[in-house]
């Protein structure tokens, strides 16, 4: 896994160092859309992993290329949210991972840009926004101006570092001049009333009201739900209204999108104004991950329970990669019409080297030690060995059910920052970042529980 990583660095760096991923079929960089001007995102977001794996020169480079290379004074549309998981997160965790200065005053500095967003009636920032000239916008394709849950409920660890490092509260609290930042975002959702409890993912941050009725434990919802209960984490377990919003919520799907298939398949659906899809989605699957998390701490009578929904979810995804040719999982799965834990239309059979299925059998693994999930992890090594290498890098699928497969030409940063690392502390010792002591955002950067 180290010499996966190795490999996926040197391509990076040799083809495409400063622009924000690898093409490794084309050997160049591609810049994208995601991130404004920012430039280096694999660079930012692989800091921590090598810095893990103890890669100490390919550290350094990575490192060399922040401190002199990383510009901050840019504009452009960027995402709030991926900037603050991949860039914000990264270089918070590299900063408590190393001590090393630059990496706090390139995530404070880069901190503070993203505060104009939150600027709205309601203070629920907006989805968009430009570095320098303060800006910002909402996503042209959410419905009437909606933020996004997944986006707007993923900024409360970072943010909360982000005050506790410049001991400026503007980033967690409500500040005395203007409506801003994380606090004020949980009060607006517990407020306002949930359809049978269920989180709906487009919320007006205008009005404060949903505009859509769609629920999803994947895209648009996925990493809210995350974050509550890592907040309760890193608060050493201070911070019970978090606590009491993921049991609530959590209830709320159970009793609402968890199903069982024909065989015997456990999964969580999808909710349309009340009508259930019957799919997941790759990333609905960490989940798995995250209930076994919760499921520590649930207390004596729930915590089996809890063990075992997440043993069943981590294993409905391991079939998910089980039932295809390549053993990678597609971007989402049916249950309809026969089908179980497959892809039924041609425009869901991608896979583009997605971290969630190896991030839940490394929380199965550390909870249960059965060694299946070392197991399954490797299954996935050998099929990202097989499939998705080509000579500059790893490369994204067309189509997990078809082999030899077509490739993407694309190395995402989130496989240096999420997919390999989990993969790598799944066979590690569990002090290897002890669960006790630190929280991965949902990037997988490592921010310290606040003992
Ligand atoms: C990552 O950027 C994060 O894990 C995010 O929460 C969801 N999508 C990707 C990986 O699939």
């Amino acid at each position: 896994i180290l010499q996966m990583m190795k490999f996926a660095w040197d391509n990076y760096k040799q083809y495409a160092l400063g622009k924000n991923e690898l093409r490794p079929l084309t050997k160049n960089g591609h810049i994208g859309n995601m991130f404004g001007g920012l430039r280096g995102a694999t660079v930012v977001d692989a800091l921590d992993t090598l810095y893990i794996m103890e890669l100490e020169e390919e550290f350094q480079e990575a490192k060399k290329w922040v401190e002199n290379s990383f510009d901050l004074n840019v504009n452009g549309e960027a995402s709030l949210f991926e900037v603050n998981i991949r860039y914000i997160g990264g270089l918070l965790a590299t900063y408590y991972l190393t001590g090393e200065e630059v990496f706090k005053s390139k995530a404070l500095e880069l901190g503070e840009k993203l505060l104009p967003a939150f600027n709205t009636p309601t203070g629920i920032p907006l989805s968009l926004f430009s570095p320098c000239s303060g800006m910002s916008w909402s996503w042209g394709w959410a419905s009437a101006g909606s933020s996004i849950l997944a986006e707007f409920g993923t900024l409360h660890l970072e943010f909360l570092h982000l005050s506790e490092l410049s001991g400026n509260p503007v980033f967690a609290e409500k500040a005395s001049t203007s409506q801003l930042a994380v606090m004020n975002i949980r009060k607006v959702l517990n407020r306002i009333e949930k359809p049978q409890g269920l989180y709906p993912n487009f919320l007006s941050p205008v009005t404060g009201n949903w505009v859509q009725h769609h629920v999803s434990i994947g895209g648009l919802g996925d990493s809210f739900y995350e974050y509550l209960i890592k907040s309760w984490l890193m608060s050493d377990k201070k911070d019970t209204e978090a606590k009491k919003m993921y049991d609530d919520a959590l209830e709320a799907i159970e009793k609402h999108l968890v199903k069982k298939s024909a065989g015997g398949l456990t999964y969580i659906a999808e909710w349309r104004g009340g009508v259930l899809e019957h799919k997941m989605g790759h990333l609905a699957c960490f989940s798995g991950g995250m209930i076994a998390l919760g499921a520590e701490h649930a207390g004596e009578e729930r915590k089996q329970h809890y063990v075992d929904l997440a043993a069943e979810i981590t294993n409905t995804c391991h079939e998910s990669y089980a039932r295809s040719d390549t053993k990678l999982g597609p971007e989402a799965f049916r249950f309809d019409a026969g089908t179980e834990a497959m892809a039924t239309r041609l425009s869901e059979r991608y896979y583009i080297l997605r971290p969630e299925v190896v991030e839940s059998y490394m929380y199965m693994w550390r909870l249960t030690h059965d060694p299946k999930y070392r197991e399954w992890g490797w299954e996935v090594v050998k099929a990202l060995e097989k499939h998705c290498r080509v000579e500059a890098g790893f490369s994204g699928i067309r189509d997990v059910y078809s082999t030899p497969p077509l490739h993407d030409n694309m190395q995402q940063s989130f496989f240096l920052a999420e997919t390999l690392k989990y993969l790598y502390l799944l066979f590690c010792e569990d002090d290897v970042l002890s669960l006790d002591d630190w929280v991965f955002n949902t990037e997988a950067h490592p921010l310290p529980i606040n003992h």
